[in-house]
């Protein structure tokens, strides 16, 4: 049976409470027999109260699921639940330890991905976009004002497996400052494509802006370790979404390493055009979209059910 290998696979069978499953059942194997239910009675959607577990209210896959609420008929009557990265990272963790259904908004890369067996539920409407570049943005001015910053920011660019490297050493304990200096160390090939040509500084400011993602904690770490290293004198402050834009917009700070696109973040380039400098991805590969255990038995967003 498919649910019993997954069960396996989770490594999830022992010690497990079942708690979704009827009291008296005779054996692990009928227990988890109920819960799937392959004929496909079960109504996941009923059990997540038709509830999509969203991150922060700003996020581009925040307004990405708004979207899907409205586009999709199999989502009517949803909802999507805002609060944090984190708190959908707990909620995320606490459903599958249980073996529950959860629809959370996700993105790639992200540690998730690594921990938990997830598979992206498909999205034939194409709500969340296609694939996403991370791209820099600056203040207009950087590069007359601070040459050796713009610099290094334009040639700051990594892999997924990078990013995902800090965010799973962050997420096992590390400070977000240790994992980025110990990455750093462990890629000094990489650092010293970013550094060609940069002079060293003594203690020129550069604040950063970010949002507490886990992908941008990542990032943003990272470089303000590399621009210390160089001499200069780094802030990193994080903001909700619409300020990180604004504040590059606004020339308050140097830039930001966060920009989601072409989709994710369309409506704040939009809002900004002009106003920012874009130098370009410093990540490709990138992805949004509604993110569920392998152990539901959904594939697409049309296979979720609509409220009553
Ligand atoms: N994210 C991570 C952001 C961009 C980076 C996908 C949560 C967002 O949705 O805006």
């Amino acid at each position: 049976m498919k649910f019993n290998l997954n069960w396996k696979h989770l490594g999830l069978a022992a010690g497990l409470s079942f708690t979704l499953v009827a009291a008296g059942c005779g054996s692990d194997d009928e227990a988890s027999g109920d819960q799937s239910d392959s004929s496909g009675d079960v109504n996941y959607s009923e059990e997540m109260d038709y509830t999509i577990t969203g991150i922060e209210a700003g996020a581009g896959v925040v307004a990405a699921a708004e979207d899907a609420v409205e586009t999709y008929d199999s989502l009517s009557g949803w909802e999507v639940a805002t609060s944090s990265s984190g708190a959908m990272a707990t909620e995320l963790g606490e459903a599958v330890k249980d073996e529950e259904p959860i629809v959370v908004t996700g993105w790639t890369p992200h540690w998730k991905f690594a921990k938990y067996d997830l598979k992206y539920l498909e999205d034939p409407e194409g709500s969340f976009g296609g694939e996403e570049q991370i791209k820099t943005m600056v203040r207009k001015g950087l590069e007359e004002d601070k040459p050796n910053a713009y610099k290094l920011l334009d040639q700051f660019k990594w892999e997924a497996a990078d990013m995902e490297t800090v965010m799973l050493d962050i997420n096992e304990g590390s400070s977000e400052q240790e994992a980025a200096q110990a990455w750093i160390e462990d890629n000094q090939d990489k650092v010293s494509e970013w550094t060609d040509g940069v002079e060293d500084v003594d203690g020129v400011e550069v604040e950063l802006v970010y949002v507490n993602w886990d992908s941008e904690i990542a990032s943003t770490n990272v470089v303000a370790e590399v621009m210390k290293q160089k001499g200069f004198d780094v802030e990193i402050t994080p903001l909700e979404n619409g300020g990180m834009w604004e504040a590059v917009a606004q020339g308050e700070v140097a830039g930001m390493v966060a920009a989601w696109l072409p989709a994710t973040h369309e409506a704040q380039l939009s809002k900004h055009e002009g106003e920012v400098v874009d130098l370009g991805a410093n990540l490709e590969g990138a992805k949004i979209g509604l993110v569920v255990p392998k152990y539901m038995e959904v594939d697409s967003i049309e296979d979720l059910q609509p409220a009553e």
